[in-house]
């Protein structure tokens, strides 16, 4: 019966009046918050949510929330399921408890295996906000937002910032809810809302459970393994009404790659894959890093139109999750635009996230982590690969 809390979701539209524009400046509004608004809170493991400052936190929050009339939910630019899904999981806990607010979610790029996610179709491309506004980030900070969507966060006249990635770097008077630990950023709002002790519809809930699927590779990422990740699972399908294995079936459903997407990535597994074994002379095995390299030539070559979202979903992540038994670390790099590669690492037993870290937009998770560098030095990352010492993933 999810369809029936969307029709709630009628009356975000924000966008009216064309004629009147934001200050030229960014980011110079004055900020609404008093000093004490100010809510930085990163849990680590000794500080659990419910203790009293992460409760205080959350309270913070749901009030800026409460007291804000008109709010923009920001994922981060090429949203992922966790981005889109806590998106929309909050704008549906938003929309339940205050029906009468004008809430949306601005976002584009959007891969189509997302599609069964409640409230997908009331995302917007681009809005003209009027008035005073709250901008709420989830599952990135400032640096990750896409053009139109840094527009619309400089101009916000409250801020927050939702998300389980580090280095978030928020400037004064910005609310954070950072938790490190949390598996995904959608596990950190259903703390939010158990803490505060607000029901979570079936609606709500199936938008979180995707979140926390995509993001744990449905709960095969290491990190993903612990009896405290069990529980969550457990609450999160109580509540969504169906598993993370269903919520997987309808993101493949979904999710039909193109017969070029095809084409590129049969001609990649072929042609493209390079085998890197990593001489750490300390233990008995070689680690086996398995590299692939996707140029902008290449999806001129193939005719890719689809948006990168669809690439990344139906060809970057396919290869990634295909060398999984082949390799102890797996590498993609995807020149995004000209001359600058992304890389993508993944590994099920060591921490790639402290490798990506020592680059340029470096970070992620123990087990999934991306960097950018300029293709020129594609050599010199090589080598990197080969000769750095990866540690074991340390879960506690
Ligand atoms: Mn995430």
């Amino acid at each position: 019966m999810f369809i029936t809390s969307i029709n709630n979701l009628q009356n975000y539209n924000i966008h009216t009046n064309k004629n009147i524009t934001p200050p030229k400046q960014k980011g110079t509004l004055p900020l609404n918050f008093l000093s004490s608004d100010k809510i930085n809170i990163i849990s680590k493991p000794t500080v659990s949510f419910k203790s009293n400052l992460a409760t205080e936190s959350a309270r913070g929050i749901w009030h800026t929330i409460g007291k804000n009339d008109s709010i923009i939910i920001l994922p981060h630019k090429r949203p992922d399921g966790d981005a889109i899904s806590s998106a929309l999981g909050l704008l549906s806990a938003i929309k339940e408890n205050f029906p009468k607010k004008n809430v949306a979610v601005l976002s584009e790029g959007i891969s189509s295996s997302f599609n069964n996610i409640p409230g997908i179709n009331l995302i917007q491309k681009k809005m003209t906000p009027v008035g005073k506004y709250l901008a709420i980030i989830v599952d990135g900070s400032e640096r990750q937002l896409s053009d139109e969507n840094e527009r619309i966060y400089n101009y916000a006249a409250s801020k927050i910032i939702i998300d389980h990635h580090a280095n978030v770097n928020s400037k004064n008077g910005v609310m954070t809810l950072i938790d490190e630990e949390a598996l995904s950023t959608t596990a950190i709002l259903l703390k939010l809302l158990d803490t505060l002790n607000i029901p979570v519809s079936r609606n709500t809930a199936k938008c979180l459970l995707t979140g926390l699927t995509t993001d744990t590779g449905n709960f095969t990422h290491q990190e993903a393994k612990g009896p405290k990740a069990m529980a969550l699972k457990q609450q999160m399908e109580k509540l969504a009404q169906m598993t993370t294995r269903d919520i997987s079936d309808e993101l493949n459903k979904n999710n039909t790659p193109s017969r070029e997407i095809v084409a590129l990535r049969d001609y990649l597994a072929k042609n493209r894959i390079k085998t890197i074994l990593n001489q750490d002379e300390s233990k008995n095995k070689n680690l086996n890093i398995k590299c692939i390299l996707i140029t902008m030539d290449d999806l001129k070559k193939f005719n890719i139109k689809e948006s990168f979202a669809d690439i990344k979903q139906n060809c970057i992540n396919f290869l990634l999750s295909r060398l999984k038994y082949q390799s102890d670390i797996r590498v993609v790099l995807f020149e995004e635009k000209k001359g600058l590669l992304k890389a993508s690492l993944r590994s099920n037993e060591y921490d790639v996230q402290k490798f990506a870290t020592k680059y340029q937009d470096g970070g992620g998770h123990l087990s999934a982590a991306g960097f950018n560098t300029p293709l020129s030095q594609i050599d010199a990352v090589l080598k990197h690969l080969k000769n750095y010492k990866f540690e074991p993933q340390n879960i506690t």
